[in-house]
């Protein structure tokens, strides 16, 4: 007999959290794994939780789907790529024209529109979710970004909404448009992430080496930053991560950890689609391109070698200005980040809630925080224009823009690198110019192209007399 509500396929870390999550809101899910083991694993740790009665283990692919009630949701948290497109072949022909895949993994958003255009002739739904929040998130309360077939979007939507985490009552989880709009939605928030991060990693550098502070020390500052504007996850577990101890030597756990950070390509892909959108989005470029520079340490150690160790001498800058550096450079780069999805829900038809989406993101994802709660608030007055021309951010960046710019001048005079900040301000410098320096870049381009300037007055596509720089 069919009694799931609901199907989960991958019970892998994110799976398997997600599994006991729906089960713990009261609703009964069917589970299966490729290797059938874990399915065992997974049973014991559902009843080790008093779980067990909402969970239907079926390590046959036929009896797992006939064990869901129609129309059936089947999530699938397998790893993303191929895997994904494989589990949907095995999945296709047991399934029912109105069933749903809900994918749930870290995939990229072409290759979910591609895979709910492909269903979608078939009568089969497919909807794209972005998950965040990592295994405490999957388990407790994610933050879940849902894209794709709307109908069957309805039939899913009671469990997805229960299991996803809730900001002041209201669930972090909606729907927010069709195809890829779910996946690129997270893409976004994942290079916000990398931005958030880069920028934290930054200031603990100048904290670190220009006032000379210890992890302790620095882990005390972010632990009181997390009490005012800056108050997020991402902050208040870098003020975590810098109390940690070496259970082995003693020593702060920080200090032993290799500089070399790993990526896993969302930071890439929402750089990729800003560039092809042509959205500036310079604060992710810039902390996709510190973390591959990071994980080049041979070629770093070497370079070191030659032009000797980065001349940092005490910096003048304030633990208060700082803290106000970080809240400007996060501001553009939510900015950029927004301006992205803006952008792609233009060019795709999608109609991208983004006071919605500031409202999910509130609680339960990694970049969480209390700016957030008045980002969707100002997205909810005033549409979707560029957060720094909104008056309550305007507010902050009159009052912040100095000490960023201080902490970034500092920077260069004392060799701290800033990748993520200097070009947050560089935005911030660009952004808000009404005379830039591109009439000589047109000059350029017409001198060796002929592409054409334009003249107030006098019109568009004027060109030059350039002289002759032939055999010179
Ligand atoms: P993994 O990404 O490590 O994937 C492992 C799961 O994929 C196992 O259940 C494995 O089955 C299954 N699988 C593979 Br590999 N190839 C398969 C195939 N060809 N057919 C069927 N199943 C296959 O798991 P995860 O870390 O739980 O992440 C799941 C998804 O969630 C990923 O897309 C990830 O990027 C995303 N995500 C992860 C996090 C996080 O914090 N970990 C956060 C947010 C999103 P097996 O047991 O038979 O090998």
């Amino acid at each position: 007999m069919s009694t799931a509500d609901i199907g989960l396929i991958g019970l892998a870390v994110m799976g398997s959290n997600l599994a006991l999550n729906i089960a713990e809101k009261g609703y009964t899910v069917a589970v299966h794994n490729r290797t059938a083991s874990r399915i065992d694993d997974f049973v014991v740790t559902a009843k080790a939780q008093g779980l067990d009665g909402k969970v239907i283990p079926e390590a046959d692919l036929a009896k797992f789907v006939q064990a869901i009630k129609a129309p059936r949701s089947i999530i699938i948290m397998v790893k993303a790529g191929k895997p994904v497109d494989e589990m949907i072949e095995e999945l296709l022909p047991l399934l029912d024209k109105g069933d749903a895949i809900i994918e749930c993994g870290n995939s990229l958003f072409t290759d979910t529109q591609r895979r709910f255009d492909y269903l979608k002739p078939k009568g089969i739904g497919y909807l794209g979710v972005g998950v965040s929040g990592g295994e405490e998130g999957a388990r407790h309360g994610p933050s879940i970004m849902v894209g794709g077939s709307k109908e069957q979007w309805h039939n899913a939507e009671a469990v997805l909404t229960a299991i996803a985490a809730k900001f002041n009552g209201e669930s972090c989880c909606a729907y927010l448009g069709e195809g890829g709009a779910g996946h690129f939605v997270k893409t976004i928030h994942n290079g916000i992430e990398y931005g958030d991060m880069q920028m934290i990693a930054e200031v603990y550098g100048v904290m670190r080496d220009g006032l000379g502070m210890s992890p302790k020390d620095c882990a005390a500052v972010f632990k009181e930053w997390n009490k005012g504007p800056l108050n997020s996850y991402l902050i208040e577990i870098t003020g975590h991560v810098l109390d940690a101890v070496d259970g082995e030597t003693g020593k702060p756990l920080v200090e032993l950890i290799l500089d070399k950070a790993g990526q896993k390509g969302t930071g890439v892909w929402s750089a990729i689609a800003a560039q092809q959108m042509g959205v500036p989005a310079t604060a992710i470029e810039g902390a996709v391109a510190a973390r591959s520079i990071s994980a080049r340490k041979d070629e770093r150690v070497a370079a070191e070698a030659i032009y000797g160790k980065p001349n940092r001498a005490k910096t003048d800058v304030t633990l208060a200005e700082l803290e106000k550096a970080l809240l400007a450079g996060k501001i553009v780069s939510y900015a950029q980040g927004f301006a992205v999805i803006a952008k792609a829900s233009e060019e795709n038809g999608w109609a991208l809630p983004l006071a919605t989406i500031a409202k999910i993101w509130r609680a339960g994802c990694i970049i969480r925080s209390r700016f957030l709660d008045q980002m969707s608030s100002a997205y909810a007055k005033g549409g979707n224009v560029n957060l720094l021309v909104v008056p309550d951010f305007v507010a902050i960046m009159k009052d912040s823009h100095p000490s960023l710019r201080k902490v970034v001048a500092a920077a260069a005079t004392g060799e701290f690198p800033m990748i993520c900040l200097s070009a947050a301000l560089s935005y911030f410098d660009s952004y808000r110019q009404a005379q830039g320096t591109a009439n000589l870049i047109q000059g350029q381009r017409d001198f060796f192209g002929a592409h054409g300037f334009e003249i107030a007055g006098r019109g568009a596509d004027l060109h030059g007399t350039w002289p002759s720089t032939l055999g010179k």
